[in-house]
C-alpha cells in the first residue's frame, strides 16, 4: 500500500502542554510521524510520496470558514501580543455565556478551542493543512482505483470539529477526506475511529447525516478525555439516526473486549453499505501508551488489520494518536501489514 507523507508536520512542534494540571514536554511531537515512516520504510510497505496541493476548498465543506480564518491569522495575532511562546486558550462559553467570537486573540483562543491542551505553535496552520493535504491525496489514490492507502498524518484531526480545536487536532483530516470521496459521487462513507478517545470531531461532523457513518472504540468518557461525547446512546440525529455507533470502554480494557467491539462496530458498518472505509487510525490503544489506559499488545494491532480488511471496502487509513513513540511504527504498520494479508 502506498503511504502519503509530509515533512511539514515538523513545522507543529509544541514545546509543553498543560496535562493533569502541568505544563510537560508535549506527548504530541514529531518524532511520532518520523518513526511511523521509518517503519513503513523498513518493512517494505510500498512507495512513500508526498501529497498534492488541494487548496482550501476541501477543508471549507468540513470547517467553518470563520474557524479556518482564525486558525490561519492565530499565531500573527499572538505574537502582535509581544508573546513569542506557544498559544493557548484559558475561558470557555460554557452554559449560559455568550457564543459571539471576541475580537481579541486570546478570546478567539477560547471561542474556537475546547480545551487547553492544545498548544498553538508558529508552524501549525502550515502543518495542520499539510496534514489535511496528506489525508486527501490518500483519498486520490483511492479514486485512481487503489484498494487502501495510508495517510501519514500530523498533527492528528480526530477531535477538530467544524468550528472548534483540542487534543491535538486542527483540522479533521479524517473527515475532510471522508467529505471528498462523498463530493467525488460517493453514496456513502464510513469512518472507523480506532483511537483511543472518542472521535468527537468526526461524530459532530456527520451527526446528522446519513451518508457518513461513523463508529468509535474509545475509553469510557465517563473515565476519559474528551469527556462529553462518546456515549452508547449517541446514535445520530434525524436523518442520520442510526448512523452513529459508539463503544466506551473501561479503563484497564484488553484485546478481548475490544475486538468484540470492533466486530460489531464492523458488523454496523457492513449493513451500512459504504463504497469507501475511513480509518482514523490511533494507536493509543497500546499497553505501553503513556496517557491512555487500555492493554493492547503490538501482534494485536494485526488482527484490528486483518478484521477491517474482512468488510472487502476500499480503505484509506488516517494517522491519528499513539504517543509510546518507540512502538509507534510497529503497531500502526502492523494494522497495515494485517489489512494486506503480511502478518
Ligand atoms: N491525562 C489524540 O489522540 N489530553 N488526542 C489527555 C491525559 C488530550 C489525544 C490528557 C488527549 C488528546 C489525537
Ligand atoms: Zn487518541
Amino acid at each position: 500500500m502506498k503511504t502519503v507523507y509530509s515533512e511539514k508536520h515538523k513545522l507543529h512542534h509544541a514545546k509543553l502542554e498543560l496535562i493533569n494540571g502541568q505544563m510537560e514536554p508535549a506527548v504530541e511531537m514529531p518524532s511520532r510521524a518520523e518513526t511511523v515512516l521509518e517503519r513503513v520504510k523498513a518493512v517494505g510497505l510500498g512507495p512513500v510520496s508526498g501529497p498534492s496541493v488541494h487548496g482550501l476548498g476541501p477543508v471549507l465543506k468540513v470547517h467553518d470558514a470563520s474557524y479556518v480564518g482564525f486558525l490561519e491569522k492565530a499565531w500573527d495575532l499572538w505574537t502582535a501580543e509581544g508573546r513569542d511562546y506557544d498559544a493557548l486558550p484559558l475561558v470557555w462559553p460554557v452554559r449560559g455565556l455568550r457564543q459571539i467570537e471576541p475580537e481579541h486573540i486570546d478570546g478567539k483562543l477560547s471561542y474556537f478551542s475546547f480545551d487547553a491542551g492544545t498548544p498553538i505553535t508558529a508552524g501549525t496552520w502550515e502543518a495542520a493543512t499539510a496534514a489535511a493535504d496528506v489525508a486527501l491525496s490518500g483519498a486520490d489514490e483511492l479514486h485512481r482505483g487503489a484498494t487502501s492507502a495510508f495517510a501519514l498524518c500530523r498533527p492528528p484531526g480526530h477531535h477538530a470539529a467544524a468550528d472548534f480545536y483540542g487534543g491535538y487536532c486542527f483540522l479533521n483530516n479524517a473527515a475532510i477526506a471522508a467529505q471528498s470521496f462523498i463530493d467525488a459521487g460517493a453514496g456513502r462513507v464510513a469512518v472507523l475511529d480506532v483511537d483511543y478517545h472518542h472521535g468527537n470531531g468526526t461524530q459532530a461532523i456527520f451527526y446528522d447525516r446519513p451518508d457518513v457513518f461513523f463508529a468509535s472504540i474509545h475509553g469510557d468518557p465517563r473515565q476519559e478525555y474528551p469527556f462529553f461525547l462518546g456515549y452508547e446512546d449517541e446514535t445520530g440525529a434525524g436523518a442520520g439516526e442510526g448512523c452513529n455507533a459508539n463503544y466506551p470502554l473501561r479503563w484497564g480494557s484488553g484485546f478481548d473486549v475490544w475486538r468484540a467491539a470492533l466486530e460489531d462496530a464492523c458488523k454496523k458498518i457492513a449493513h451500512h453499505g459504504p463504497e469507501v472505509v475511513v480509518v482514523s487510525l490511533g494507536v493509543d490503544t497500546f499497553e505501553k501508551d503513556p496517557i491512555s489506559q487500555f492493554k493492547l499488545k503490538s501482534d494485536d494491532y494485526f488482527v484490528i488489520g486483518e478484521t477491517i480488511a474482512a468488510l472487502g471496502k476500499p480503505t484509506l487509513f488516517v494517522m491519528e494518536g499513539g504517543y509510546a513513540v518507540a512502538e509507534i511504527g510497529i503497531n500502526a504498520v502492523n494494522v497495515l501489514l494485517g489489512f494486506e494479508g503480511r502478518r
